[in-house]
């Protein structure tokens, strides 16, 4: 049994024995003790909350109940987006290896969780794991998914034009591609910020998840895993360029399916017309690959390079091609975007690294200190970050005055962000919760890992686990928000293959969206008759199938996951035999 196949049995064991929310010796289990329900990594931070508690004190325990560690509760007053009186603990320099709880001065006590070392292993590879779950088109293959093993749906060999392609007949072929989330649409804006992310690891670690880490059909073809999975997405990129060089929007039905798997979901399926957000975001997608991938595969490198340049030029003569909403029969998800400086300057970026051709530069140049962190829908607001990103790269041409340029605005972003932490009662760097928010935090991560990449300074890297704690349980919900991953995790997502396969567990290694105090879903629940459980941003979360806004999935949200994932973990022992 692989390791993580292991650790869901363990989970499903776990979840059976929680029920009971009483333990061996005779205390009680309460959620109200948030901590990283994985665990602590050994050398690094290690803190919890504790929310409206008398207790003063607590106690580690180990599994035969022993108390080895014992420390203070430090009073971090009211945090307004929970209404939590916030109390924190710290055994930092706790360093035992082995699985132990936290226990209060009243008995109660918490999830277990684990010291040690690789302890993110397992969420990393079903992480990435999960997009291949995701792909559409082809059959999912027992050998690879084992029980979400399950016929390919969505052919897409007919995609009929839409009239906003300007096109009153004729279909098109696009089949492949991930499904973007819990909906069967396929979204040009999403896929390009999931796949720069993606690629923008594999840029700073070419070495993580190697061949045959992931257990995919491609693993043993002797190219890095990563690298395969996410060709899986830029080869359906690729058909979605037309002739001219502009790039679809979107490939959807008029209205969103029902929650059937994919075989069962056969209504028309729809391109929709150009956009200049979308052709931009493909060709610095393209643009990334084409250096990325050269080394294995040249052809697909220069392949990749033609097709962005073809983008580019054709978004250079239609810089105003708007995707400002959807066509009035169209009902999916628009990914709407009319501010389109982040996506020129993206494409820009990666199209200077890639040629070396100073018109790229020039175009850039006046930004290089212009990186900003910017709270919600990264796919819309901060594309630029990838580029900044990869300028900093050995890679890239960019001289060593201008990195430094780059560099500096990094850091002053990751100190920035590293403060908010320390002031924060609940020392998380992300104080607002809209659409998809656990992803504001992974993108915070984000930033950290590369300030940490590029200085090896230890507290970014400090900031970057401390980020994790709150993804992983050390939040006011008391949720890991990974499914498959914790204690406490989400098992209704709003996810239709999840929902359909008559599977209890959903997906395993989906990153939820997380507290959002927009709410849209509340009709939805409503008819349900569910409701969210209290009105507070921080908590406006709810493990219901029927709200897509805050228990959604989205390939968006785990693309920077990954990132900071994938940066943390060894894969290298992770070799498997390829019949
Ligand atoms: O992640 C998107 C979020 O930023 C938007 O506010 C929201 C409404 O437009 O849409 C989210 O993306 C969804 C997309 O439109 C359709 N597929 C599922 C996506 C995740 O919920």
């Amino acid at each position: 049994m692989k390791s993580h196949q292991f650790f869901i049995v363990f989970f499903i064991i776990f979840l059976s024995f929680q029920c009971s929310q009483q333990d061996d010796s005779n205390t009680m289990v309460s959620d109200k003790i948030r901590i990283n329900q994985i665990g602590y990594e050994i050398n690094s931070p290690k803190r919890f909350i504790v929310s409206d508690t008398e207790s003063e004190a607590f106690e580690i325990i180990n599994e035969s109940g022993d108390v080895i560690h014992e420390g203070i509760l430090i009073d971090r007053g009211e945090w307004k987006s929970s209404g939590e009186s916030v109390k924190l603990g710290d055994f930092s320099t706790f360093n035992d290896y082995g699985t132990f709880r936290i226990r209060l001065e009243d008995q109660e006590t918490s999830y277990p969780f684990q010291i040690g070392s690789n302890l993110y292993l397992d969420a990393a590879i079903d992480g990435l794991k999960s997009f291949y779950l995701q792909r559409m088109t082809i059959d999912i293959d027992q050998k690879y998914a084992g029980v979400y093993r399950r016929p390919g749906g969505h052919p897409d060999t007919v995609c009929y034009f839409h009239e906003s392609t300007g096109r009153s007949t004729g279909y098109k072929s696009s089949p492949g591609g991930w499904y973007d989330a819990g909906d069967y649409g396929k979204y040009i804006v999403n896929a390009g910020i999931t796949v720069g992310t993606m690629l923008a690891l594999n840029d700073i670690n070419p070495y993580v998840f190697q061949d045959g880490s992931l257990w995919i059909p491609e693993s043993g073809n002797g190219k890095n895993d990563l690298l395969d999975e996410i060709k899986f997405e830029l080869d359906w990129m690729r058909t979605m360029q037309d002739d001219d060089g502009g790039v679809f929007h979107k490939l959807t039905t008029k209205n969103f399916e029902g929650f059937v798997m994919p075989v069962e979901a056969v209504n028309d399926r729809y391109i929709i017309g150009k956009s200049t957000a979308a052709t931009l975001d493909f060709a610095a997608s393209m643009a990334m690959a084409s250096r990325l991938y050269k080394e294995f595969d040249p052809v697909f490198g220069e392949t990749c390079l033609a097709s962005a340049l073809k983008a580019w030029s054709w978004a250079m003569n239609n810089p105003e091609a708007y995707y400002a909403k959807n066509p009035e029969d169209i009902q999916t998800g628009a990914y709407n975007d009319v501010i389109l400086d982040e996506e020129f300057f993206w494409a820009a970026a990666e199209l200077y690294i890639s040629t070396g051709e100073e018109k790229y530069h020039d175009l850039i140049q006046d930004d290089l200190s212009g990186m900003e962190f910017r709270v919600e829908e990264s796919w819309r607001n901060y594309v630029d970050n990838i580029g900044y990103y990869s300028l900093l790269s050995p890679k890239s041409p960019l001289k060593e005055a201008d990195k430094k340029i780059i560099e500096d605005r990094l850091l002053s972003l990751a100190d920035s962000l590293t403060n908010v932490i320390e002031n924060h009662p609940y020392r998380i760097p992300v104080d607002h919760f809209k659409w998809g928010s656990n992803s504001d935090f992974l993108n915070a991560a984000v930033l950290f890992t590369v300030a940490h990449h590029y200085t090896g300074d230890l507290l970014y890297k400090e900031s970057m686990y401390e980020t994790l704690d709150y993804i992983f349980g050390k939040n006011a919900t008391g949720y890991s928000f990974i499914t498959g991953f914790g204690s406490k995790t989400p098992m209704h997502i709003h996810h239709r293959q999840s929902e359909a396969d008559g599977i209890l567990d959903p997906f395993p290694g989906f990153v939820v969206g997380g507290p959002n105090i927009s709410r849209q879903d509340e009709g939805n629940l409503g008819s349900a008759g569910k409701e969210y459980e209290s009105p507070l941003p921080a908590r406006s979360y709810i493990d219901e199938v029927e709200s897509f806004a805050s228990n959604e999935i989205c390939i968006n949200w785990n693309a920077p996951y990954i990132f900071v994932l994938g940066y943390l973990v060894d894969t290298s022992d992770e070799t498997l035999i390829v019949e």
